[in-house]
């Protein structure tokens, strides 16, 4: 089963939009595993967007997450990091497809709403950054074999 890193960033909470982000989630059968409202340190910041250091946006996106609380998630699903992916929509919004959240809330990629992890590997590797062990919920959902083939 793979997983992924959800966050709804700071312009998401500050438009009140947390809601629409984990209904949509729901909806699509996406299993949630954890989730935390918090307030995001410049270290982990820094250390999630690692791989974006020295770009010309990186100072401005480390000020953007770091601005107000995020809600941090893990969801977990077949095909879990693409299935998620495509629900957020293309990374610039104007290139993001209808119906994405990204195109239905946003304009601008710095002001994009959410994160979500791009490989199963960094579903891993992000998991462990932003989460302990134990906050992660390990269950088992009724609906679940009506969801999951197997
Ligand atoms: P992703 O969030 O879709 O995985 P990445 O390319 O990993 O996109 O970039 C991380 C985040 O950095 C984006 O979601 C966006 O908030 C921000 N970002 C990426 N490119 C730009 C840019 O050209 N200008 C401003 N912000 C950007
Ligand atoms: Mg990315």
């Amino acid at each position: 089963m793979e997983r992924s890193l959800v966050l709804v960033k700071p312009d998401g909470v500050q438009r009140a939009l947390v809601g629409e982000v984990v209904s949509r989630l729901e909806r699509r059968g996406l299993r949630l595993v954890a989730a935390k409202f918090m307030a995001v340190s410049r270290e982990l910041a820094e250390t999630h967007y690692a791989i974006h250091k020295g770009r010309p946006f990186y100072d401005g996106l480390i000020a953007y997450i770091i601005s107000a609380p995020v809600m941090a998630m893990v969801w977990e699903g077949p095909n879990a990091v693409a299935a998620i992916r495509q629900t957020m929509g293309a990374t610039r919004p104007t290139e993001a497809a209808p119906g994405s959240l990204r195109h239905d809330f946003a304009l601008e990629v710095g002001r994009n709403l959410t994160h979500a992890s791009d490989t199963v590997e960094n579903g891993e590797k992000e998991t462990a950054l932003w989460f302990t062990k134990n906050e992660l919920v390990d269950w088992t959902r009724e609906a679940d074999r009506w969801v999951f083939e197997k």
